[in-house]
């Protein structure tokens, strides 16, 4: 089928390259790589596990994106958030028993003890504006396309997860929500199934698909639209950087979220 992820190019697996190459052969021209076995010596590949984070964090609320009718947003109101206790959320991924939510929450604000089991990356060269995520879901939790002004790496502790990406250059074929939506950054195509009849600009999209595991790093350049599954229970930590004169930018966005009291 055309667009379908089925026919998606392979984002390259390569083994980490030095701070200046990765600068120069992926950032700047802006291609996506996945850095294989690139954080192997980090103190979490050997100690996040579910029954870890239980025992350190599971007296916490924390907040959780429950999917709806198979969407986790609406459009007007942004994502789908409600609190649960993370000891709670742990067992029911331990269990394996089916449910539609997903933690994905803000290192800094909710869990930042989990830095201690990180290490700076030199690839990311000291950058005036960071922000991470930690993300934990069961087998075959998806987010939906949409893309994130700052750079990626994202680390894969856990798991195996599906990425599919597509250039930021082809953002007319998304049909992303509307500015002052809730969801300014989101697109209503499914990368994985797209329905051609209502958004036809889709079909032929050059989709890239990225597979990590355990130890890799993936980038996804600035902009560039991508959606995610995990084919496994997953466990993951991103990092966000910029430099320049997108720091400005990323700090008034953040800005413009709290003030419409989005958590994107
Ligand atoms: O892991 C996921 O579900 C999505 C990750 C993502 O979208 C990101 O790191 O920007």
């Amino acid at each position: 089928m055309s667009g379908s992820f089925e026919s998606a190019a392979e984002v390259p697996r390569i083994s980490p390259p030095s701070p200046e190459s990765f600068q120069a052969e992926f950032v700047e021209p802006s291609r996506p790589v996945i850095l294989r076995g690139a954080i192997t010596d980090w103190p979490a590949m050997q100690s996040w596990s579910l029954e870890y984070l239980k025992e350190r964090f599971g007296e916490r609320e924390l907040p959780v994106v429950r999917e709806k009718g198979g969407l986790h947003y609406d459009a007007r109101g942004g994502l789908h958030y409600e609190r649960i206790l993370f000891g709670d959320y742990c067992d029911l991924i331990a269990d394996g028993r089916p449910h539609d939510l997903y933690v994905t929450v803000r290192v800094d604000e909710q869990l930042p003890e989990l830095f201690d089991d990180i290490r700076p990356l030199a690839y990311t060269a000291d950058p005036p504006w960071a922000r991470s995520r930690f993300w934990l879901g069961a087998a075959d939790t998806k987010l939906p396309l949409h893309r994130d002004l700052p750079e990626n790496l994202y680390a894969q502790i856990r798991g195996r997860k599906q990425f599919l990406l597509l250039d930021k250059r082809l953002t007319r074929m998304v049909y992303r929500h509307a500015f002052y939506s809730g969801v300014p950054n989101y697109s209503p195509v499914d990368a994985e199934q797209p329905d051609l009849s209502r958004h036809p600009r889709f079909r032929g999209a050059p989709l890239l698909r990225a597979v990590v595991e355990p130890g890799d790093l993936l980038y996804i350049p600035s902009m560039w639209w991508h959606q995610a599954r995990s084919l496994t229970m997953s466990m993951s930590i991103n990092l966000w950087w910029l430099h320049g004169p997108r720091v400005a930018i990323a700090r008034l966005a953040e800005l413009y979220m709290r003030l419409r009291k989005l958590n994107l």
